[in-house]
């Protein structure tokens, strides 16, 4: 690591004020060219402690930057991961308040519920779908705090991958009578498609990202425990919304979850 305990306090302090207060920043490399990943998730984990502290519940993980076509949407190379804080759950069908965000986005996902634990290393496909209780479809709406989504890699996991909001809701079905792969999805915005894609352009597989995820936090002796909510990423860009949009997501023999912003 190369920041010291005050300087990770002091940007967590200011990304999260950026989230809670809906401003933007620029990214924070631009002042700490020096940060290093270590450094970048320990901003993460300060942010996910903040929140703790003030009695907020951690309720579920979150994959992001998962599909090729993100990764060239943002100009990176690699997923990233956050957690996912209790009042960022949206009801099925319910609404979003755009002044509590930024610029928010939409992406279509597939939500995995845990139950039993995943711990890395070595988790792979199989293992998730062994582990995994059910999925559903989700919409995760994402709000980066830096200026035009502009961000490098560091800057963007400091800052919770983007976290904001998201909506659970259609069918739940078991996993390992699905082929993920295949899964159709369809993005509507006012009744218009917006995006369409099949659950392969999430690393080939979705459960392909929770893997990755279980490894990652095996390898600072973390695991995934059983009844967590994990968003596996999007599997196409992300679409910007406005007030008065009402976005609903149709996933192939799962039904549809549905959300508005005002
Ligand atoms: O969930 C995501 O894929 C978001 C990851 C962070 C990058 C972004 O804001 O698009
Ligand atoms: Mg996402």
């Amino acid at each position: 690591m190369n920041l010291d305990k005050n300087s990770i306090d002091q940007l967590a302090d200011m990304l999260e004020k950026c989230e809670l207060e809906a401003h933007d920043t620029h990214k924070i490399t631009d002042d700490y060219p020096q940060m290093d990943w270590d450094d970048a998730y320990a901003i993460q984990e300060a942010i996910k402690q903040r929140k703790i502290a003030r009695g907020c519940r951690i309720i579920g993980l979150k994959a992001g930057l998962t599909s090729h076509a993100k990764m060239q949407q943002m100009g990176v190379s690699m997923p990233v991961f956050g957690f996912l804080a209790d009042y960022f759950s949206v009801p099925e069908g319910g609404t979003v308040r755009m002044s509590e965000l930024i610029h928010p986005k939409v992406e279509p996902e597939i939500a995995f519920v845990t139950k039993s634990v995943l711990k890395g290393p070595g988790c792979h496909i199989g293992s998730v779908l062994a582990a995994t209780d059910f999925i559903m479809p989700a919409i995760e709406i994402i709000d980066s705090r830096y200026r035009d989504f502009k961000f490098d890699l560091k800057s963007v996991i400091a800052d919770n991958c983007s976290s904001s909001r998201f909506v659970v809701g259609g069918r739940m079905r078991p996993a390992d009578n699905l082929d993920l792969r295949t899964l159709g999805v369809v993005m509507e915005i006012n009744g218009e498609v917006v995006a369409m894609g099949a659950g392969a352009a999430v690393l080939g597989h979705p459960a392909a990202a929770i893997a990755m995820l279980a490894n990652l936090l095996g390898e600072r002796g973390e695991e995934i425990p059983a009844g967590t909510l994990i968003l596996s990423g999007a599997i196409t860009e992300a679409v910007m919304v406005k007030a008065g949009d009402s976005v609903n997501l149709r996933m192939q023999d799962m039904g549809s979850v549905s959300v508005r912003f005002n």
